[in-house]
């Protein structure tokens, strides 16, 4: 009779602890086999979007409005006295072999400050101009509706993207941190394909290859090249509806991020910024995933007010993880600054974005260890 309430008990206990677990699933990444730090990230991203947003920067250590390669400086923290919280680097090039990207920037200095970075507690995100594997000409080069067949398995281009997709994964297992594992990092490859001005954007090939293109990348990455640092995003450019958003998506089982990019380009910016985050914010929520901002940027030397007018106010109320700005070119781009740095007559705006408590910058977040 005692054996048996023993048994009973136990059983109680086991269901217990089965239905505790079992009850409370936690986020995972799409990686099943994904590192530690790598499901904590991801986990304490989706913790933080309820709280803030996350404030990024492209290239943010690597130069500046002026400067380049100066060890700790940054045109962010010139100005406001903190780093991002977020930080994007760009690897267009690497497939070529060569030793810097096409801004300019050498490969062994991103891998350096990746891991600065992940040291300071910061996030980290790559993304990739790579450049056309058929044509031979960059990634703008819009000549061609047949590349992304063409690299896909059994197109004539298939063995020879693999090459570039070797080159990136060498770079990517590189990135190790004091123990020498993996450095987590969010991988931001074809993105703005809702345009036509990259070689993989919507008119150059068919929803279906778009998504065997992505489906092949992951394959490729995860499963041959056993890499199990990375975290997956999907970003368009500006979208009208939810269809447009998730014509090409992948599957809730390649993707881990919903973002989209998103450029001030005159009147109505405000307004498309908070309709489009917050279709993205929902379609995230509802798969449970992450959703941000990948890239944004606006006019900044003739709106002294747009951080906190055009970019904070119409993101306040829509759960997001992060906005990061594009990059502050010392010289020779298409464009102007995005960033914040000295001189520029928003300076003082940027300073208000960074003292709103909605916005989270490299001293709100280290002390919440996104990777423990
Ligand atoms: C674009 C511009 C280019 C740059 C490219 C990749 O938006 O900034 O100058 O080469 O991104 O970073």
């Amino acid at each position: 009779m005692m054996k048996k309430i023993y048994n009973f008990c136990g059983l109680v206990i086991a269901l217990f602890f089965i239905s505790g677990c079992a009850g409370t699933p936690q986020p995972m990444p799409v990686d099943r086999g994904a590192s530690r730090e790598t499901v904590n990230l991801y986990r304490n991203m989706l913790k933080l979007q309820q709280e803030g947003l996350m404030f990024g920067h492209q290239d943010d250590l690597a130069y500046g409005v002026g400067w380049v390669y100066e060890d700790g400086r940054s045109d962010v923290k010139d100005v406001c006295g903190d780093y991002p919280a977020v930080y994007g680097w760009e690897l267009g090039h690497l497939e070529l072999g060569v030793p810097y990207s096409l801004d300019s920037v050498h490969f062994d200095k991103i891998r350096e400050l990746i891991r600065i970075t992940y040291q300071r507690g910061g996030i980290n995100t790559i993304s990739w101009h790579l450049r056309n594997p058929l044509t031979g000409g960059t990634a703008w080069d819009v000549s061609s509706a047949a590349v992304v067949k063409s690299v896909l398995p059994g197109g004539e281009k298939h063995d020879f993207y693999l090459g570039y997709l070797d080159k990136l994964a060498d770079f990517l297992k590189s990135l190790k941190n004091d123990q020498g594992t993996g450095i987590p990092v969010i991988f931001r490859p074809y993105h703005e394909h809702t345009g036509s001005w990259f070689w993989w954007g919507r008119n150059l090939c068919s929803a279906e290859e778009y998504k065997s293109l992505w489906r092949m990348t992951v394959e490729y990455l995860r499963d041959t090249r056993d890499l199990h640092h990375l975290l997956y995003a999907y970003s368009t450019d500006r979208f009208s509806t939810e269809e447009e958003y998730l014509e090409r998506y992948p599957g809730d089982d390649i993707i881990d991020m919903l973002a989209f990019d998103l450029y001030d380009r005159g009147p109505g910016f405000p307004e498309t910024l908070k309709s489009c985050a917050q279709t993205v914010s929902r379609l995230a929520a509802e798969r449970g995933k992450i959703a941000a901002v990948s890239e944004a940027g606006g006019p900044i030397a003739t709106q002294p007010e747009w951080w906190t007018a055009s970019l904070l106010e119409p993101l306040r109320s829509v759960p997001l993880s992060y906005v990061l700005v594009w990059r502050n070119p010392s010289r020779g781009a298409s464009h102007a600054p995005f960033g914040p740095h000295l001189g520029n007559p928003s300076a003082d705006d940027f300073v208000k974005f960074y003292n709103d408590p909605h916005t989270l910058f490299q001293k709100d977040i280290t002390g919440r260890k996104v990777y423990e």
